[in-house]
C-alpha cells in the first residue's frame, strides 16, 4: 500500500478510536464544569401496599395481579410490563392513593432546595404527573449531588408512607445523555410501593 495511502486510513482508524472513547459525561462529573436542569416529571406507584394491601381500602391486590406485577419489574423492559399490568381492569377496582410529597437536592449530604410534590386534582391515582412542581435549575452536578424524593398517601387522619428513594449523580449523567424523559426503576428503595420515577434532565 503507498504511504500516504496507509497514512490516510490510519488517521481513519484514529479518528474512528478516538470518537470510541469519548469520556461518558457521569466520568467526568468532577473535572468538567456540569451545569444541569432536573426535573422529576412523574413517578408510578404500586398498586397495594408493601402487605398487599389497597392504599385506602381494605381490600387486597388480586394475587393474580400481583404475581405479574413482581414478574413485571424483572423484565428487559421492565417499565412498559409494569404499565401494562397497572392497565389491567383487576386492578382497576381497587382504591388507589393519593400522592404527595417532598423533593430535594442532596448536596454532600445537606438537603437543599426542596421542592412540594401535590398532584392538585389527581387524586386516586398511581401515576402522579408533578406538573413541573419538581424542577430545579442552574443545579451544578458533581459526584457529591443527589436527587431525594420522599412519597406518601395523603389521608384524612394518618397518611401512609410510600416510600423514600434517591438519584446519584451518575444517574443524573446518564439522563441526560438519554436526551428524553427516563423512567428510573426506584422500586426496589421503596419495598416495592414506589416502582418508577420519570426524570428529564439536560445540560445548561
Ligand atoms: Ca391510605
Ligand atoms: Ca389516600
Amino acid at each position: 500500500m503507498p504511504g500516504h495511502l496507509r497514512e490516510a486510513l490510519l488517521g481513519l482508524c484514529l479518528t474512528a478510536l478516538c470518537g470510541c472513547a469519548k469520556p461518558r459525561l457521569a466520568d467526568v462529573l468532577d473535572s468538567e464544569n456540569v451545569v444541569a436542569t432536573i426535573e422529576l416529571v412523574d413517578t408510578t406507584i404500586a398498586p397495594a401496599k408493601a402487605d398487599g394491601r389497597s392504599w385506602d381500602g381494605m381490600e387486597h391486590l388480586p394475587s393474580g395481579i400481583a404475581g405479574m406485577l413482581a414478574e413485571a419489574l424483572t423484565l428487559e423492559d421492565p417499565y412498559h410490563a409494569v404499565v401494562d399490568v397497572l392497565g389491567a381492569p383487576l386492578h382497576q377496582q381497587i382504591e388507589k392513593p393519593d400522592p404527595k410529597g417532598t423533593a430535594w437536592i442532596v448536596r454532600n449530604g445537606r438537603l437543599t432546595e426542596a421542592r412540594t410534590l401535590r398532584v392538585g386534582d389527581q387524586i386516586d391515582t398511581c401515576t402522579p404527573r408533578w406538573n413541573r412542581t419538581a424542577r430545579w435549575e442552574h443545579v451544578r452536578l458533581d459526584s457529591g449531588v443527589r436527587l431525594r424524593v420522599e412519597l406518601i398517601d395523603a389521608d384524612v387522619a394518618f397518611d401512609d408512607p410510600m416510600g423514600t428513594f434517591e438519584l446519584d449523580a451518575r444517574t443524573l449523567a446518564t439522563i441526560i445523555e438519554s436526551g428524553r424523559v427516563y423512567q428510573v426503576q426506584v422500586s426496589e428503595q421503596t419495598q416495592k410501593q414506589v416502582l418508577f420515577a420519570g426524570v428529564s434532565a439536560s445540560r445548561e
